[in-house]
């Protein structure tokens, strides 16, 4: 007679499939001030886009499991394109942070030709996490990017940072006021912790289908 199903030790775990670490396997391809400069590659590619400060850095390396992205408390630390080649399977892109204080007209100009150049000429680009502050209200030049992309075609997500700092009863009305103010629906929202880890198999769910259909 067969064991019954649940003693058997090659039943496999139900649920979702574990977010894998990438520790040890991914390389910095570079820090590139303009766009023309970046490697041309033929894996797909996944761009961190957001405030200065939001975030992204601490984000890429919480999914990837290993501290490869500059992370600051000094608002405007990433100002070039930071390129990573992750198992050789897919490349992230964490691009220069916008909208921090007192930033003299010549820069700001300087980044949109840069993030414009990059979103405007990356053939493999599959998605774009904008990242936004889960505490703050939602903001003009977030607003802006989500546009851009939504007028671009690009397919993007709302990754919304430092859920961590959020009481539990203002998680929900923080989605909601973020979703309301830049036009979004359920799915394109995620709120996320870098510190907790909180949201990041979510965010992973969605950049997922991109990387594991690609080759090795
Ligand atoms: N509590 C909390 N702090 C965070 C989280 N993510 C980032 N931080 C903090 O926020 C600050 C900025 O983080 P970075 O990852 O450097 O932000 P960035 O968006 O890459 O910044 P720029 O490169 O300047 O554009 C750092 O002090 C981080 O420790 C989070 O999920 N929770
Ligand atoms: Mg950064």
């Amino acid at each position: 007679m067969k064991p019954p199903l649940e003693s058997s030790p090659h039943v496999p775990p139900v649920g979702p499939k574990p977010r894998p670490q990438f520790g040890g396997r991914v390389n910095m391809l570079g820090s590139f001030p303009e766009a023309g400069l970046l490697p041309a590659l033929t894996v797909p590619e996944i761009a961190f886009a957001g405030r200065s400060n939001v975030g992204k850095s601490s984000l890429i390396n919480a999914l990837i499991g290993e501290k490869i992205a500059r992370t600051s408390g000094t608002p405007g630390r990433t100002q070039t394109i930071n390129l990573f080649l992750v198992a050789d399977r897919f490349s992230i892109a964490d691009l220069p942070g916008y909208g921090f204080a007192k930033v003299p007209p010549h820069m700001r100009e300087a980044w949109k030709a840069l993030v414009e150049g990059y979103l405007g000429d990356r053939a493999n680009l599959k998605r774009v996490i904008v990242l936004i502050d889960a505490r703050q209200e939602p903001q003009k030049t977030d607003g802006e990017l989500i546009w851009g992309l939504r007028q671009a075609g690009l397919p993007f997500l709302v990754a919304a940072t430092k859920y961590d700092k959020l009481s539990r009863a203002q998680r929900v009305p923080a989605l909601a006021t973020l979703r309301k103010g830049f036009g979004v629906k359920e799915h394109e929202l995620v709120g996320v912790s870098s510190v907790t880890g909180e949201g990041l198999d979510a965010l992973w769910a969605i950049i997922a289908p991109h990387v594991e259909t690609a080759k090795k």
